[in-house]
């Protein structure tokens, strides 16, 4: 029997928007109403490829801006067979960050288009929603500070968001933009309809192609 596949739902957005806690969320509260869900996130630090990535974004090394950009790439190409047997196996994967960060952090270095950027991705199990927490430069600082990692400065960050812009003009993308900024329980409840939703849509339907 053609099984019914599961929804690939990827969470974008600044730091400190809430990706990693609504990400959370969203897969109790699926797994609550009887679908099959589970959660994944990029960087996936535990694997070999996913280690070189932890240790320069915790600046315990440097790599060269080209080569780190093509490893976070890798880091998610690796888990490719994985997803498409959970998805095909019914499962709806959340996946907190994904190509899209990818292309927004390193596009907002020196130097490197937007189109560079996209090309190592392309062709990565599609999104079937996406959902981007937005949230103000000034509401993520309120939040607390940023971490100490590479990147987590607030002049990067407002760079990083305009790339998103950029990129949530591709309207082949299933983009939801989320107002951030709402209590906890809000962002919840609008993102867990949105994902029913697609859940009910992408069931019959192929995995696509990103950027194809
Ligand atoms: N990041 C994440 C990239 O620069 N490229 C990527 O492809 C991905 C997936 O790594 N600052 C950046 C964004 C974040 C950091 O942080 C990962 P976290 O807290 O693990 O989401
Ligand atoms: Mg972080």
């Amino acid at each position: 029997m053609a099984g019914r596949r599961g929804a690939l739902i990827v969470l974008e957005g600044a730091d400190r928007a809430g990706k990693s806690t609504q990400a959370k969320r969203l897969v109790e509260a699926l797994k609550e109403r009887g679908y099959k869900a589970e959660g994944m996130r990029f960087p996936e630090r535990t694997t070999e490829i996913g280690k070189l990535v932890g240790s320069y974004l915790e600046k315990k090394s440097n790599l060269e801006d080209h080569t780190v950009h093509l490893l976070f790439s890798a880091n998610r190409w690796e888990q490719v067979p994985l997803m498409k047997e959970k998805l095909r196996s019914g499962v709806t994967l959340v996946v907190d960050r994904y190509a899209f960060s990818g292309v927004a952090f390193t596009s907002s270095k020196k130097d490197f288009s937007l189109h560079w950027c996209k090309q190592p991705d392309i062709g990565l199990p599609k999104p079937d929603l996406v959902l981007f927490l937005d949230i103000s430069p000034e509401a993520a600082a309120k939040r607390g500070d940023f971490g100490n990692e590479r990147y987590e400065t607030s002049d990067f960050q407002k760079k990083v968001q305009k790339r998103y812009a950029e990129l949530m003009e591709d309207r082949s993308l299933n983009w939801e933009m989320i107002d951030a900024a709402q209590s906890m329980e809000d962002v919840h409840s609008a993102i867990r309809q949105m994902s029913e939703d697609i859940i009910e849509q992408a069931k019959d339907q192929p995995i696509g192609k990103l950027w194809i």
